[in-house]
């Protein structure tokens, strides 16, 4: 397409996410130095400022002020902002799904399938609100109570990245308001506007529902404006998603300040398929999860790890099934794969195959680049790649559509095989027979946070608990008992009775 094609979508395009915050009620911020891009094109659809340091401070303490009320107010009674949210994002799903295509690139069922996950967090939210169970134990003591209660923590700090600009932001959020928290939102800065969208139907649900709309706090920018956040005593616990080296920089930092940190980071997800695996079901899980969100989920799968007897058929299913994959304009019907994020994302993707195939890697299929709109965006074919040993970049995760393929015949070496990379966040494993899916499942099987058995390693449910474990970071959000990290437990013990007995039988008289 020629150049004035391109900035003639990029203007429509640009029209579109003006028309789409506006119908969100967003006020739309006056221009500024932070870029709002699309990936479509890879042009600009308007820019907005970013939050100067001192701002980012005020909005700090901005959310600590608000805490000091929303911390008493009864649970259930918080959970009033989450169900206004969740009818507000109900009822605008399909324009906030759009929004997410403009900013993030995903094809639309993708998007709004985010907007869906954000509705389910909420609900699930909602219930929490009146299970935020503490447990009573036997005091050894007569006359006395032995308890544990849960208290709101303080400020929650949230840093999330641009592949799930929004369904990351709301696991944190809806769980984060219920639990008596109020939160400071850094968004990657390349996804400002959908920021801008949840930021704003967040204050609106509380001003709905008659609370203190202080208790969300949106700020704006790059590495220097999320320093804010990890420095700052005020913050009780940041919960960050991004790379292993980001996680790196920030939890030594945290860390310091005796604050909490909830790391979600990188992924280099593993499936093995095993001789007895239903190669059809396999291969459609394989698809979605290696080439699904054109690979940019931390849940994407990169790591195929075949028995040597399917390895071939199972290939040639999935070279036919890549071969048929429409790459494209995430906003046109049928179209499964969008664009990379932008220019690095594809130089990662490029250099990643290089270095595949210099560390003797054969390149099944894919990885070239498709132009769809011109020099500035950046549309790839997804990769197979066979490689003989687990070793060099195989180990890495590089955050695009590259799936390497490795082949086993012991499954004790295929287990080594999948544990032996740095990172632990999802698992899948292919077979029907049960002896090999239960031993995935125990504790000298899979050593992620996520290991599952015929279905792919992306596209979790919100109801369990997400995350992963060794350089993934160790953290938990979303469903399950992740709310814990969002609180602050105390141990009570009450006497009832006239006397003052000692534990453990210490007489002190
Ligand atoms: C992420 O990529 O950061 O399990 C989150 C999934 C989604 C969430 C992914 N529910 O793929």
């Amino acid at each position: 397409m020629t150049n004035t094609l391109n900035d003639r979508l990029t203007r429509d395009l640009s029209g579109r996410a003006t028309n789409i915050l506006r119908a969100l009620g967003a006020e739309l911020p006056p221009p500024g130095e932070l870029p709002a891009r699309t990936p479509i094109t890879g042009g600009l659809l308007t820019t907005l400022p970013a939050t100067m340091p001192a701002d980012a401070d005020a909005a700090i303490g901005r959310a600590a002020e608000a805490f000091r009320g929303w911390r008493t107010v009864p649970a259930p009674v918080r959970a009033a902002v989450v169900r206004r949210l969740a009818e507000l994002l109900t009822a605008h799903k399909t324009e906030l799904g759009e929004l997410v295509t403009l900013e993030a690139g995903k094809i639309g069922p993708e998007a709004v399938g985010e907007v869906q996950e954000m509705i389910d967090v909420c609900e699930f939210a909602i219930g929490l609100s009146r299970q935020l169970y503490g447990r009573t134990m036997p005091s050894e003591r007569p006359g006395h109570r032995l308890m544990e209660t849960w208290h709101p923590l303080g400020v929650v700090g949230v840093i999330s990245a641009f592949n799930f600009p929004v369904a990351v932001w709301a696991w944190n959020t809806a769980i984060a308001l219920v639990c008596g928290d109020t939160v400071v939102w850094k968004p990657s800065e390349t996804t400002p506007l959908t920021a801008l969208a949840c930021h704003s139907l967040l204050r609106r649900a509380a001003v709905d529902v008659g609370a203190d709309p202080e208790v969300h706090q949106l700020i704006q920018g790059g590495a220097e404006v999320g320093a804010r956040l990890v420095d700052d005593e005020r913050v009780a616990l940041l919960s960050a998603t991004g790379s292993v080296r980001m996680g790196r920089t920030v939890a030594p930092k945290v860390a310091a300040r005796f604050g909490r940190c909830l790391l979600e980071l990188g992924g280099n997800n593993g499936a093995i398929v095993t001789p007895t695996a239903d190669l059809e079901l396999a291969s459609r899980a394989i698809v979605f999860a290696a080439a699904g969100t054109a690979g940019q989920r931390c849940t994407t799968l990169r790591r195929l790890i075949a028995h040597a007897d399917i390895v071939g058929p199972l290939l040639r299913q999935l070279e036919n099934a890549y071969g048929q994959l429409p790459v494209g304009n995430p906003l046109h019907e049928g179209m499964l794969v969008g664009p990379l994020i932008n220019e690095s994302a594809y130089t990662a993707m490029r250099s990643a195959l290089d270095r595949a195939l210099s560390d003797g890697g054969e390149l099944v299929c894919g990885g070239e680049r498709v132009d769809v709109h011109g020099d500035n965006a950046f549309y790839v074919r997804p990769a197979i790649v066979r490689m003989p040993t687990q070793t060099g970049v195989v180990r890495d995760e590089t955050f695009a559509p590259i799936l390497y393929v490795l082949t086993y015949r012991d499954f004790d070496h295929a287990i080594a095989l999948h544990n032996g990379v740095p990172q632990g966040l999802s698992s899948a494993i292919f077979t029907a027979d049960q002896r090999e899916a239960e031993r995935f499942l125990a504790a000298d099987g899979s050593d992620c946070g996520i290991a599952n058995v015929n279905i792919g390693t992306s596209g979790a449910e919100i109801g369990g608990a997400f995350g992963g474990e060794k350089h993934t970071g160790g953290g938990r959000e979303s469903g399950s008992d992740s709310w814990k990290a969002y609180m602050r437990r105390a141990t009570n013990t009450v006497n009832y009775s006239p006397d003052l007995p000692l534990a453990q039988g210490i007489k002190f008289t």
